[in-house]
């Protein structure tokens, strides 16, 4: 619980809407905070709430020892910090940025090489929700480092550390997101398909919702059987039963844009192709654990 710990000091560069939220719920359980941001006019109202504005990273590495930096992309991170490497030698920096697992390593390994304590953090929660339910933050790196700030931490978000591979929080982010943005391109093409009708987006979204929640925990099992690596366990619909073409003419038909659905076909029809069409649905996974064919 972080409120139990004792206050610390911290000094945010980014105060985009992210970092502001960050730095505001730091402020909200009485952490003292330094706050930095590369053009004037964002992190409003955080002076007033109680934090020092520093006019130069310089200025804000020397009032902490731990620095959060929340900035676009991985570019602007080693803009930011290389001119001033030596300035950071033995203190602590949490990278919350959205970064590839590779780019976080990348910074991890430029961390170690100029002793700097390094996490990396993949904020999974809009800037509202920070530091209240339902937000969490993944974090990798070494597992020292993730305990000594873990009152910082929990500040903003439960808590997942996943490990000291500093690209695993990463890694686990984006492949939730590449979910999630793929789900969300099923329903918009359901929504286009169902409008060819005239059905309003509104209406067609009362109807998938309950039905795609409905059907989502299965995706549990289908996982446990992924990990199982057998695929004829008895239950599932088979990879023959799941031909898609129906599907794929109704849209032909609707004319919509019927990319997302032949992709799933093709994913089928590559297992299928392979000799597995009477294997179930969840060895859809093989087609997608390597690049394409
Ligand atoms: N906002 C969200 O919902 C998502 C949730 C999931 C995680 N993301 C990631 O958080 C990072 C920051 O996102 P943000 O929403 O705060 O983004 P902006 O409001 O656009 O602010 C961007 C800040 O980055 C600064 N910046 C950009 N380039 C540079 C650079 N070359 N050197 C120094 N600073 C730079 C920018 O500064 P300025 O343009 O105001 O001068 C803002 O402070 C991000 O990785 C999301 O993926 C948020």
């Amino acid at each position: 619980n972080a409120r139990a710990h004792e206050p610390q000091t911290v000094s945010i560069l980014g105060l985009g809407a992210m970092g502001t939220a960050l730095a505001a719920a730091l402020l909200d359980r009485g952490h003292a905070v330094t706050a930095w941001n590369r053009s004037p006019g964002r992190g409003e109202g955080l002076v007033e709430r109680g934090a020092h504005r520093a006019g130069t990273v310089a200025e804000a590495l020397d009032r902490s020892e731990v620095i959060v930096t929340c900035l676009l992309r991985y570019a602007s991170i080693r803009a930011t910090l290389d001119p001033v490497a030596e300035q950071l030698r033995g203190r602590t920096v949490i990278d919350l940025t959205t970064t590839t697992p590779d780019e976080a390593r990348e910074l991890g390994a430029w961390a170690a090489e100029h002793g700097i304590d390094y996490l990396n953090g993949a904020i999974l929660a809009t800037p509202p929700m920070i530091g209240g339910p339902g937000a969490q933050l993944f974090v990798s790196g070494a597992s020292e480092v993730h305990e000594r700030t873990r009152p910082v931490l929990e500040t903003w978000a439960e808590i997942v550390y996943d490990g000291a591979d500093p690209g695993a929080a990463s890694l686990v982010d984006l492949a939730m997101l590449a979910a999630m943005y793929q789900m969300f391109a099923g329903l918009f093409h359901g929504a286009a398909m169902a409008a060819s009708a005239g059905m309003p987006a509104a209406d067609f979204a009362a109807r998938a919702v309950p039905f795609v929640a409905a059907m989502v925990p299965a995706f549990a099992r289908d996982a446990e059987i992924v990990d199982g690596g057998d695929y004829t366990v008895p239950g599932q619909q088979s990879l023959h039963f799941s031909d898609l073409s129906d599907i794929i003419r109704a849209s032909d038909e609707a004319g919509a844009n019927s990319s997302t659905i032949r992709a799933v076909q093709a994913l089928i029809a590559e297992q299928v192709g392979l000799g597995f069409g009477d294997e179930g649905t969840a060895r859809i996974f093989e087609s997608l654990r390597r690049p394409e064919p």
